[in-house]
């Protein structure tokens, strides 16, 4: 009696076990390079995203998504960390996160220390400053080329003259490495021939090795190289445009009264071939440009519609939460700034994010409640039922996304340090304020932009008298910081 009570405990014991396990949902979690929010579900007219909008259509747009720092790495650890980059303190692309922060548990180490297995293909972490504890086997990373031929040969010519005259080649991983070839190409070749479409094949072939082991409940983290320049896609992805039909921005001009060590950007798209040593983009040029970023962003959108496609044809769609985010904003004109993201503006820190999760009520609705990378950690967490790790600073959106107009956040933070100064935003429903400080700790400079008059952010008004009261409210919030402009 007492033998077969046991053995009934212990049955229902596993059958919990068993049960848990298999409602457990996985994620699929997508990051694209340098993709600002330019897709059709954000409104975009010209360029050809049918994928990423089906995933809008069963998930949620964010329209007001903004990113903690807009360069590829302090955004990325920021984001798998959970943390603003006043905490992680990696505000550039060298350090590796344990540096500052040696005990932190990241987003997919949660996961795997909660049962899941745990893997990144591609650029999640930025290449070269990866995190080992954060996944259950090493990341992989595809080893088909990046460059067309054209770039190839290009990059092979500079390398054989940097020897012959004993130049040191530029530090790689700082997208330096590239910078012979031309800043964009579509060799005529299949999607699985380039870097991005062979990182697709292996991420089709781990969600099917996964789907095989339905007892495991997986964090499968795909990452994209493109568009982040070089633009290189196969010509049909060049074909699906013509220059003719590409509007150029109407502000190629810095914000007017702004600092001048804030309102530049980087310039490494200027080290690509093609583009004219005296940096004069005509607008023939700039339009070549915008053609190979849309054909770039084309190009992602196939990928993730393969991998999604795949996702239903294994049956993984009610069993899987689909993210997708851009790691930051770009520009492309817009202030004149070409290539460009490394600042404090609405085009640097605004990054698509979109979130499809089983059994959201408002599946395909859009959001404009303020959110920031940092609370995708504690979202996916709460969508997955583990429980959050401590130190946590961002707020889980899962209320959202079954309602996406409830009250929300009061503001987004974004940070970045230029000039010897170090810069704060806050992104509020109608403002964007800045606060750039010396290395002392005094404010040297304020911006004020009014989204209410002025969404391109055209003119900083910080020392129009008429807007002294909304200056001192506005640094008094400010000071209060994030934690009070939580929901
Ligand atoms: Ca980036």
């Amino acid at each position: 009696m007492k033998h077969g009570f046991t053995t009934l405990l212990l049955a229902g014991l596993f059958a919990v076990n068993w049960l848990s396990a298999a409602e457990k949902l996985n994620v699929l979690f997508l990051v694209s390079d340098d993709m600002r929010p330019q897709l059709g579900c954000y409104g975009d007219k010209l360029v050809k995203s049918p994928n990423l909008d089906k995933l809008a259509a069963r998930g949620m747009v964010f329209n007001r998504a903004f990113c903690q720092q807009a360069l590829c790495s302090p955004s990325r650890i920021s984001l798998l960390s959970g943390r603003h980059t006043e905490t992680t303190r990696i505000h550039s692309i060298g350090p590796f996160l344990r540096e500052t922060m040696p005990d932190i548990v990241t987003l997919p180490q949660q996961f795997k220390n909660n049962g899941y297995f745990t893997r990144s293909l591609g650029k999640v972490y930025h290449v070269g400053i990866d995190d080992p504890p954060s996944w259950s086997v090493p990341p992989w990373h595809s080893k088909a080329p990046r460059l067309g031929p054209e770039g190839r040969d290009a990059m092979k010519k500079y390398v054989g003259e940097a020897k012959k005259i004993g130049r040191r080649l530029p530090a790689k991983g700082k997208g330096a490495a590239n910078y012979a070839g031309p800043a964009f190409e579509a060799p005529d070749v299949g999607d699985d021939n380039l870097l991005d479409g062979d990182t697709t094949r292996e991420a089709i072939t781990a969600l099917r090795e996964l789907a095989a082991k339905p007892q495991q409940p997986f964090f499968l983290a795909v990452g994209f190289a493109n568009p982040h320049v070089p633009w290189v896609a196969p010509k049909k992805y060049w074909d699906l445009y013509r220059d003719e039909e590409i509007p150029l921005p109407p502000n190629q001009f810095v914000p007017k009264n702004a600092p001048r060590f804030a309102a530049t950007s980087g310039d490494d798209f200027y080290w690509y071939g093609k583009v004219p040593a005296d940096r004069k983009i005509t607008p023939e040029f700039g339009r070549q440009c915008l053609h190979g970023y849309l054909a770039a962003i084309s190009y992602v959108d196939t990928c993730i519609g393969r991998l999604l496609d795949e996702l239903d044809r294994l049956g993984l769609r009610e069993r899987t939460i689909v993210v997708f985010w851009g790691d930051h904003g770009y520009y492309m004109g817009e202030h004149s700034w070409w290539g460009g993201k490394h600042n404090n503006y609405e085009g640097a820190t605004r990054a698509p994010l979109l979130a499809a999760a089983p059994g959201m009520k408002a599946a395909g609705r859009k959001t404009n409640a303020l959110v920031e990378f940092v609370d995708i950690y504690p979202t996916l967490c709460e969508l997955a039922g583990l429980p959050l790790t401590d130190g946590l600073e961002g707020t889980s959106f899962k209320p959202l996304l079954d309602d996406p107009q409830r009250s929300w956040k009061k503001a987004a933070f974004s940070q970045y340090p230029k000039g010897g100064n170090f810069g704060t935003a806050m992104r509020t429903d109608r403002y964007r304020y800045v606060e750039w400080k010396n290395k002392k700790g005094e404010i040297v400079a304020r911006e004020l932009y009014d989204h209410q008059t002025d969404p391109q952010e055209n003119e900083n008004v910080a020392d129009k008298p008429e807007h002294a009261k909304v200056i001192v409210e506005l640094g008094a919030q400010m000071k209060a910081g994030w934690k009070v402009a939580k929901p």
